[in-house]
């Protein structure tokens, strides 16, 4: 049969530790759950992903010593802010939240999963080179046209809407559908970001 989809809806890390109660609580992240399982079927393709560390990753704070949680260090790749231990593998924390619908996933995404790079975005890792193999997917699906929703607004959404206008995708963000972190003004700075590079927010 000839896949003859056009629009794709990206889930990004609706997990639990995102969620009210888990170690990197983003305010009102289990409130987006049920608009998203409302539209997913919408969409002829639709990808979740998940945030997917091993223990003792490289952008956990707990890795580094003489550091905190929101410490802003250099890395190889270049600045990371250091955050509380989070979606590590396995745990309860990296699991969707429970009252998401996960049956309409065509593709379930990790990212994360190398213990010295950390991946906000759902195409590359944060040096902005390592694919993840998502684009070749969505090609590979025929997608032009992409929805994303999720958490946090400011940092995995946005990083993976910035990518994707990169690759040449139409990207519209779903911002009803998100939630920010809002790390001194990042929430503001990513919608002026994104805005610019041609994102639509509705
Ligand atoms: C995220 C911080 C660290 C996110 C993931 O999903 O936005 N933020 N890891
Ligand atoms: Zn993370």
């Amino acid at each position: 049969m000839k896949g003859n989809s056009d629009g794709a809806l990206i889930v990004i890390d609706v997990q639990n530790d995102f969620c009210p109660g888990g170690a990197l609580a983003v305010d009102g992240g289990d409130e987006i759950v049920p608009a998203i399982n409302r539209i997913s079927r919408d969409f002829p393709v639709r990808v979740f992903t998940q945030d997917w560390h091993p223990p003792g990753h490289g952008s956990f704070a707990s890795s580094h010593p003489d550091n905190g949680p929101h410490d802003v260090i250099d890395m190889p790749y270049g600045k990371q802010v250091l955050w509380p231990d989070h979606c590590v593998q396995g745990t309860d924390g990296a699991a969707f939240h429970e009252d998401l619908h996960t049956e309409p996933a065509d593709m379930i995404l990790r990212k994360g999963f190398r213990p010295e790079i950390d991946s906000y975005s759902a195409f590359f890792e944060n040096d902005q080179t390592t694919p993840t193999g998502l684009e070749g997917y969505l090609r590979s699906r025929s997608v032009t046209d992409l929805t994303l929703v999720g958490l946090a607004t400011d940092f995995c959404v946005a990083w993976s809407a910035l990518d994707a206008i990169k690759l040449g995708f139409k990207v519209t963000v779903l911002l009803s559908a998100c939630r920010g972190i809002d790390l001194d003004g990042s929430l503001e700075e990513a919608i002026i970001t994104m805005k610019d590079a041609g994102v639509v927010l509705v």
